[in-house]
């Protein structure tokens, strides 16, 4: 298992409307972002150019995601943390992997046809996160009898699966997929008994950061996002329960609030 807890640092590459068809400023902007959430501290950069936004029509195509992501990923070919994309489609992984991507950060763990395959022949790390529907529906109606040992037994049923088809398991990560097809209260419950995911022997990776379930949480039941003070007291209520991967938005926050966490776990020298 990891030894310290990891920051994975979110760059979104957005449409600029202010570049007229260069599509420069866009790929620059990411760029000096992932540099600086380096600087402060990120373990890896989650790089990626599709919304998953609840309500989000998932519907960029793979020529325009990969558009979008490849000038990010030739300007980040130096960076001296591995770059992650977050992608469902295979097509966008490969030349993502090709452009230097070292990790495949999946809301949809793999189940598009031709994923598993794009991971396994590259030999990069993967995230596998839990999500039930898909993004444009997911917040409709969710449903579940145990939400924890329904994600549980999803994530393992993945995970065996990337194995058979060699993906390496010491390369992959699990999600419960905070957001994605879940009521507040389920979302709570997935971290509060975070310790099944653990138990499945894998990194926990987790997305808490800027999540409406933290807003909710406050009592503001039209919050969109939550405040990143809210975001970090989730990310160590997490880690606290054996999480290991934070990503998260405001990286400084992340890095040292966890970095104290981990010091009074283990003292200054572990
Ligand atoms: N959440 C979002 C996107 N990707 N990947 C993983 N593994 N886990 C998550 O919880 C997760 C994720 C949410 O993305 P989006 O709604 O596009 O907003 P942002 O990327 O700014 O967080």
């Amino acid at each position: 298992m990891l030894d310290r807890p990891l920051v994975a640092g979110v760059v979104n590459v957005t449409p600029d409307s202010f570049s007229d068809g260069g599509h420069f400023l866009e790929a620059v902007a990411a760029v000096d972002l992932a540099r600086r959430l380096v600087e402060e501290g990120a373990d890896i950069v989650d790089v990626g150019a599709e919304s998953s936004r609840p309500g989000a029509d998932v519907a960029v195509p793979p020529e325009e995601e990969l558009r979008r992501l490849l000038p990010v990923l030739k300007g980040l070919r130096d960076l001296p943390v591995p770059v992650s994309v977050d992608t469902v489609k295979p097509e966008v992984m490969r030349a993502a992997i090709a452009e230097g991507a070292s990790m495949v950060n999946d809301i949809n763990a793999l189940r598009a046809p031709g994923a598993l395959e794009a991971v396994a022949s590259a030999q990069v790390g993967v995230c596998l996160m839990h999500m039930q529907g898909e993004p444009r529906t997911m917040q409709v109606a969710p449903h579940y009898d145990d939400v924890v040992s329904e994600v549980t037994a999803f994530l393992e049923e993945r995970l065996r699966l990337a194995v058979d088809r060699g993906v390496s398991e010491e390369r992959i990560c699990l999600d419960p997929g905070i957001g994605f097809g879940k009521t507040p209260d389920q979302n709570l419950e997935l971290i509060r008994r975070l310790d099944a995911i653990v138990a499945l022997g894998r990194p926990v990776l987790v997305g808490l950061s800027r999540k409406s379930t933290l807003g909710k949480a406050l009592g503001d039941p039209k919050a969109r996002v939550a405040t990143d003070a809210a975001s970090v007291g989730a990310a160590i209520a997490a880690f606290d329960r054996g999480a290991s991967i934070f990503r998260a938005h405001d990286v400084r926050l992340h890095v040292d609030a966890l970095g104290a966490a981990r010091a009074v776990e283990v003292g200054l020298i572990g």
